[in-house]
Order: C-alpha cells, then structure tokens, then sequence
C-alpha cells in the first residue's frame, strides 16, 4: 500500500460510514413508503352484503344459455361519490353462472365498453378455443359465444377477462363473476346449498380509492405485486355484514383480488370445516381455523353459527414466505376485518355434516410420463415473457405429468393452469397441508420453494389453439410471467397458423342482432346491491 493511499484510508473509513448511513436511510426510507396502504383492524360492518344475481339462462333439456354483456356503470362504495366501474350484466361484477355437469353451456358474451377483451373461465375443463384467454379477442361492440359440455365435479369457478396486457386493470375495475357447478353426487350430500341463504359468495378484493370517489388504478409507492388496497370488498360491498338464519353456514370463498393473499379465519379462531378447494370438494371435511387464498384460489368451508352472535370473518397475516421487505411490500402484515356474520335469535337446525364428501382419485407420480420443470423469476417463465406467438410447450393428449414449479424470485408468486386440474404431490418435498389436498388449479408459491404438480391432460386436443400457465398476481401475469402449452394428439403436428396471430374466432360478429339479454338485472338485484 503507498502511503498515499494510506493516507486515504481514514477518509475512506469515513466515506464508507457515511454510505452505510445513507444506505440505511435510503431503505428505512424505502420501507416506510413501502408500507402498504393502512386496512383498519376492525370494520364498521356498515352494509349489508350484496349477493350476486344467478343468471337465469336459457335451459332446453341439458342445452344452457346466458348471456353476459359487459359494460361501464357506476357503483356507490361509500366513498361520498358514485366511483366508475365496469360491470358484466350490472354496475360492478357479474351474475353467477350455474350449470350441471353434462350440461352443455353457451354463453354470448358481448363486449359493451370501448376496448378490447376476453372473457376465461378459470377452473373450467374445456377445449382451448372456448377457453377465452388472450388468443379470445372479443372486440368494442362485438359478441364471442363459446360453448363446451361440463366435464368436471362440483365445483366453485370463477370467470374473469384475460386480455393479453391489461387483465389486470379490467378485472381491478370489476370484471368478474362466479361459476359455480353442481353435480348428482354433490347434490346428495347434507351440504347447506341455498345460495344466499346458507351457501353464500364471497368475493373478496381490496381497493383503493382517490380523493374523488373514483379507483386508484396504479400501486401507491413502490410494490413488488402490484396494487394493494385498503378498503376491502365483498361481492362488490365495502364493510359488509350478512344476517343467517340457519346454524351451518357455506361461504364459497374467491379471492379475485389483483396482489393480495388472505389468510382468513374467524375473529374468535373458531374451527370450521373444509369442503371443497379450487376444483372441487374433498374426500372428506377438515377442520380448520385458517384458510390462505392467493389471487384466484377458491375454499368452500361451512362454519356453524350460534343464536343471535356476531362473527367476523377476518383476514390474518398470510404466511407469504417472504423476506422481511419483500412480505411488508405484498401485505404480509396486515390484519383486518372482510365479513360479518350476522345471526338471527333462532336458528335452522341443519343435519350435521357427512363424515366423508367425494372421492377423489389420487393421480399417482408413477403414472406420470413427462416431467416438466417451470422457474418463475423477474416477469419470467424458464426466461422467456409470455410471447402470443410462441408455443412453450406441447403435451401429449391423455398423458398425466409432473409439473415441477419453482420460485427463484424474492417476490411472492403464483401459478395457475388452465384447461386443467391438478394435484399436489409435495410442497418443498413435504407433503402438502390438508388445504392443497384436493383439486386445484392455483396455488401459492413462496419465494425461493418449489412445488410438484400432476395432472392428466383428459378430452381435449387442438393443434392451434394453446392454453396458458401463469402467475394469477395480476401484475406479473400481465408484465409477461405467462407461457403457453397446445395439447395435440398422438401423432398430431402443431398448425403452422400458430406461427403467427390466430384469426378471430368464429362464431364472434358484431352487435349480434335479435340477442336479448334475459340476465339483465332490470327486475333482479344489481351486482353491488348499492346501485342507485
Ligand atoms: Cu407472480
């Protein structure tokens, strides 16, 4: 060392301090803007919670109709002034579609606003082109009418535009409904099941506001997710509350939130039962006090109610797996209140329980012929965004695979697949928690973990058409953490059409002429059910 560097050294010494200082100031700094926006612990529980029509539909035999257009409206979420929204049907989310396994489903849905989208039915088994991902363009003014048989169990889906780029902003701005399938074998079982009485939606997402009443369509301060909110919402009403009137309660619960994982459980930690999670019922109920929801998971659970108490369903800091930043960024340490459960002074006294619900057959890895591998990272997928033009990869018609999905990003991550159910065959190597025993179609995955799915690629084969696997946070769905797989039949070769932008589907034309809306809600309740 010279001695003039030597010399140096103190200053150095001093320099080095003083960048540590700043260093420290820089991400306390950071950190403190990073908080997300303040949710209140406790809620007024000032509205009665809003219930989302069922769309009537047209039935002949097993032949099913709706009709979904989608449209621009205004919605009163108590913010002092009517906040623009857009709505399927209504002001502000969507009726819920019923239908039957075996039936065979059409549904027109027509595009009412002033841009383009596409209309996905998440959870549903269906061919590719029906499937309304982004190769589904539905134009201003245009109607897509895609139809499909229901292949799958009892189930509650959801549907939600999947546009390539802007999913995002059009599901924050209140796009999205329930799709809720029943069949014989559930039918059967002692379940409460009528809808809004004793099998109630839950749709749960958080909002932000401006000063005016209108929605704050882009993050506060910096976020590794994407938008937080901090108003929460159920089936489109803030702070709500729900009166019962019978002693078990099912809440078929959707988080179709844009970033934030709830961890929900009830505010005096009492058990409550399991049923179904994203593609079905369980084998069996099991008792839980907490169930985690990322952005686009479903739980149905019944919880059983005592005369004339209040219970509060309430959200509890998910165990997102994250490093201390990366968690307080995506909403890790927030707890608030999303539902109260209201109960009249007598109760119903439902049958209890069954002991066992479905059966549910365990894909087993034997049977497996491919192993896939699927890191997640930086707006990633194995290190390709998601390319409209580009087949990530090609499944072969009836093969069952191993999908083994990793997270090598500080961030939170999610990974859903479309077309599909699957199962979970370990969490890190560990067997996965009674809540990710069942169907499922989304799951969390915690930074720096993996995870292994298997799933049976079952009835439907399309050389040019291919379904999407991606992250559901919508933020990084739409910045490209996406891919695209076409299953073809044996000996089938992928269209060369995919090469290039699909042409629109048929069946979509303009402004179909003679098409009522029978589900407007004009006799029924709005969406919000605070409408004016
Ligand atoms: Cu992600």
């Amino acid at each position: 060392m010279t001695a003039g560097r030597r010399m140096l050294k103190p200053g150095r010494v001093a320099l080095a301090a003083i960048l540590a200082i700043i260093g420290v100031a820089v991400v306390s700094a950071a950190v403190l803007r990073a908080r997300p926006p303040h949710l209140p612990a406790t809620s007024s529980f000032a509205h009665e919670l809003a219930v989302p029509p069922l769309a009537t539909g047209r039935r002949h035999g097993s032949d099913v109709t709706f009709y979904l257009r989608l449209r621009q409206g205004m919605s009163d979420f108590g913010r002092g002034a009517m906040t623009r929204t857009w709505g399927i049907n209504g002001n502000y989310l969507g009726p819920t579609l019923r239908a039957q396994r075996g039936d065979r489903v059409t549904i027109h849905v027509t595009n009412g606003l002033t841009e383009s989208t596409t209309m996905h039915w998440h959870g549903m088994h269906l061919p590719a082109r029906m499937d309304g991902g982004p190769h589904q363009p539905i134009a201003p003014g245009w109607t897509w009418s895609p139809t499909w048989t229901i292949r799958q169990p009892a189930a509650t889906l959801w549907y939600h535009p999947h546009p390539d780029g802007h999913t995002a902003d059009q599901v924050y701005r209140g796009l999205a409904g329930m799709f809720i399938i029943d069949d014989d074998q559930a039918a059967r079982l002692a379940l409460p099941h009528r809808y809004g009485v004793d099998d109630i939606p839950v749709i749960i997402q958080d909002k932000l506001f401006q000063s005016d009443g209108q929605l704050q369509r882009s993050p506060r301060g910096i976020s590794n997710v994407g938008l937080l909110g901090d108003t929460i919402l159920v089936n489109g009403t803030p702070w709500p509350y729900r009166t019962v009137t019978t002693r078990r309660i099912r809440l078929r619960l959707l988080n179709a939130s844009n970033a934030r994982v709830y961890n929900l459980g009830f505010s005096d930690n009492r058990d409550f039962a399991l049923i179904g999670t994203d593609g079905g019922l369980l084998r069996a109920p099991v008792p839980l006090t907490r169930v985690q929801l990322a952005p686009g998971e479903r739980a149905e659970i019944v919880v059983t109610m005592h005369p004339g108490e209040h219970l509060a369903l309430h959200s509890y800091p998910p165990a997102l797996g994250a490093g201390f930043l990366a968690s307080r960024l995506a909403g890790g340490g927030d707890s608030f209140d999303v539902l109260q459960l209201r109960a009249a002074d007598r109760l119903a006294h439902d049958r209890a329980l069954p002991h066992r619900l479905v059966a549910v057959p365990a894909l087993r890895p034997e049977s497996a012929t491919r192993t896939r591998a699927f890191e997640l990272g930086e707006d990633e997928i194995n290190g390709h965004h998601m390319d409209m033009s580009h087949i990530d990869q090609t499944v072969t018609l009836g093969a069952t695979e191993i999908w083994n999905v990793t997270n090598h990003d500080g961030s939170p991550h999610t990974f859903h697949v479309h077309g599909v159910q699957f199962q979970i065959l370990d969490q890190n190597g560990a067997t996965p928690p009674p809540a990710l025993r069942g169907w499922k179609d989304t799951v969390y995955i915690a930074p720096e973990t993996g995870i292994r799915l298997i799933m049976q690629f079952t009835d439907y084969a399309d050389p040019a058409w291919p379904y999407m696997f991606h992250c559901h946070i919508l933020r990084h769905e739409d910045a490209g953490m996406m891919g695209q797989f076409l299953v073809l039949a044996s000996g089938q070769r992928p269209a060369p059409a995919m090469s290039a932008m699909p042409p629109p589907p048929s069946g979509s034309e303009p402004g179909m002429t003679g098409m009522s809306e029978p589900d407007m809600p004009s006799a029924g309740r709005q969406p919000t059910g605070l409408d004016r």
